[in-house]
């Protein structure tokens, strides 16, 4: 069984929170735009309609079955796959937290395109250094506190222990993510949240990913993605 994955070609983007787990996890996955270009993406997701047709990338399809917003997508691949959690309360607390992780990623995001997403950032920027410093200063610490304190539940470097789950994946990607787009401010934070980078750096090290970050698959960070670096919108 192979899924076919269809996100942008060119960035990392919300498809990279989906590429983590299926690449942690082993699990066979084409990523078409990737090999077949935007356009087929854009025809693929025109012709798609009915239950799971897709509002926008990323979006995971299996024959007939079609799944999308990232957040939905990963808490599935979890508990199809076995990352996800066991009971009902971890499941539920996973998915949560996933959720956490869809706000904080948006508002990485609008923090270079806080005015218009269709506007260049370039037309926007007055707004864009207001918007990064109350991120920067107020909303990475808070959603930090949330993340350490889930990471502190259960002993162990992931947010169900020894064992990885699809929150500790994109834990990862929000932390390195963050560090690309405000090396200063997260350098200046990096030791009040032990857990979190403790997290990311064990996610880092699951076969899978290492591979992964090795390959070509991988492509950098860039500014055309979610997290991108301008230094005027960096401080400590
Ligand atoms: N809430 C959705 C957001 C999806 C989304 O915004 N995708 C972007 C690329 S990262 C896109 O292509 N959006 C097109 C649009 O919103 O019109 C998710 O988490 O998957």
């Amino acid at each position: 069984m192979s899924y076919d994955l269809w996100y942008w070609p060119s960035i990392q983007g919300r498809g990279e929170f989906v590429r983590l787990p299926l690449e942690a996890a082993g699990i066979e996955y084409r990523d078409r735009a990737r090999d077949e270009g935007a356009e087929a993406l854009m025809d693929d997701m025109e012709a798609r309609s009915g239950w799971g047709a897709p509002y926008a990338p990323p979006y995971l399809v299996d024959g007939d079955f079609c799944i999308a917003q990232t957040a939905h997508i990963v808490s599935w691949l979890g508990e199809k796959h076995g990352f996800g959690g066991e009971s009902e309360a971890e499941t539920l607390g996973l998915i949560q937290l996933q959720l956490v992780v869809t706000d904080i990623v948006a508002e990485a995001h609008d923090t270079h395109h806080p005015v218009g997403t269709g506007d260049y950032y370039e037309d926007q920027k007055d707004e864009a250094k207001r918007a990064a410093k109350g991120f920067r200063e107020n909303r990475i610490p808070k959603y930090f506190d949330h993340f350490e304190a889930a990471l502190g539940i259960v002993e162990g470097p992931f947010v169900r222990g020894a064992t990885w789950s699809h929150v500790d994946t994109s834990l990862f990607q929000l932390v390195r993510g963050l560090e690309y787009a405000f090396p200063k401010r997260m350098a200046a934070l990096s030791s009040d949240y032990p857990k979190l980078h403790a997290c990311a750096d064990a996610v880092e090290a699951l076969p899978g990913i290492a591979d992964y970050l090795k390959s070509e698959r991988r492509i950098s960070f860039n500014e055309d993605g979610i997290f991108r670096h301008y230094p005027e919108l960096d401080a400590d």
